[in-house]
């Protein structure tokens, strides 16, 4: 059986080299959500083909700004080339800032807000009306459920009862420039969401085990479900850890040497 926690310990380290590397990024978004991507990479997505070459389960990074951390995950599955992590936002690289569907396992370009699970919303219709198997999974920012169009998608997953639709929201607190209950008084999330119709599952989203076990919770369900699962911004580096401030900024030498070193640790 695959060490989830020794894998993401090991994806943390690609993370925080890319974005040193490519001296800009977004560390604090890509080390809240990849235990997450960890869990549905390594052992939860059916990451089969089927016989039209379109993989059996899908995702839709919908806070495409953690694109560092799908890339990560992808080479860690063996999907993307793992020489291309250090091609990170480079003139003439195919990983751009934000994911684009021009590169190997990724379906849906994102990065900007609020559009992901529309689109992960039709993605599971289709599979439904073609009577395919599988499940679609969409990653939102718990800032990005400030933008209006969320809330328009959480009612047609609704409507259409998308049950092989499977939301996460990292919902770690912050977002670009400060907490997210101070930029809109987002408040009652879980209420929020399932008074829109959706089965609402919580869990810790930086640890492993509550992460598999969400998603198995949520297989069962006959709705459609949202597992809000509780992040830290930045989680593993002692000093970006829930600071606004590390939300898209690249670390200097000293900065890079001291979270590796913390990071390492955890191997
Ligand atoms: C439509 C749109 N508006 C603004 C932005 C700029 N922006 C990038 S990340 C971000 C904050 C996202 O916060 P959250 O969804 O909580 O993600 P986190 O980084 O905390 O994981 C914002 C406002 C954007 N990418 N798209």
């Amino acid at each position: 059986m695959k060490d989830l926690k020794k894998i993401a310990a090991k994806l943390r380290i690609d993370i925080l080299d890319m974005i040193y590397n490519a001296k800009s990024g977004h560390p604090g978004s890509s080390l809240s959500v990849i235990d997450i991507l960890t869990v549905l990479y390594h052992g939860e997505m059916n990451l089969n083909l089927d016989e039209n070459g379109q993989r059996i389960d899908k995702l839709v990074l919908s806070k495409g700004h953690a694109a560092p951390a799908l890339y990560a995950t992808l080479a860690s599955a063996e999907i993307l080339d793992k020489q291309l992590l250090n091609t990170l936002r480079k003139y003439d690289s195919t990983l751009e800032g934000h994911p684009s569907n021009k590169i190997p396992g990724i379906d849906v370009s994102s990065g900007s807000l609020g559009q992901g699970l529309s689109v992960a919303n039709g993605m599971a219709l289709a599979k439904k009306i073609d009577s395919k198997p599988g499940y679609v999974y969409a990653i939102l920012g718990d800032g990005e459920l400030e933008e209006g169009q969320i809330w328009e998608a959480f009612m047609t997953t609704n409507k259409y009862n998308l049950n092989n639709l499977i939301i996460f929201v990292d919902y770690n607190g912050l977002q670009i420039d400060g907490f997210i209950h101070d930029v809109k008084k987002l408040v009652n999330i879980d209420e929020k969401i399932s008074s829109f119709g959706l089965n609402v599952i919580k869990c810790d989203g930086n640890n492993t085990d509550e992460i598999k076990g969400a998603i198995h919770e949520a297989k069962k369900s006959e709705r459609p479900t949202c597992i809000i699962a509780k992040t830290i911004k930045g989680k593993g580096v002692s000093f970006m850890e829930n600071e606004a401030g590390w939300h898209g900024k690249a670390p200097n030498e000293e900065e890079y040497s001291k979270a590796k070193s913390e990071l390492e640790v955890n191997l």
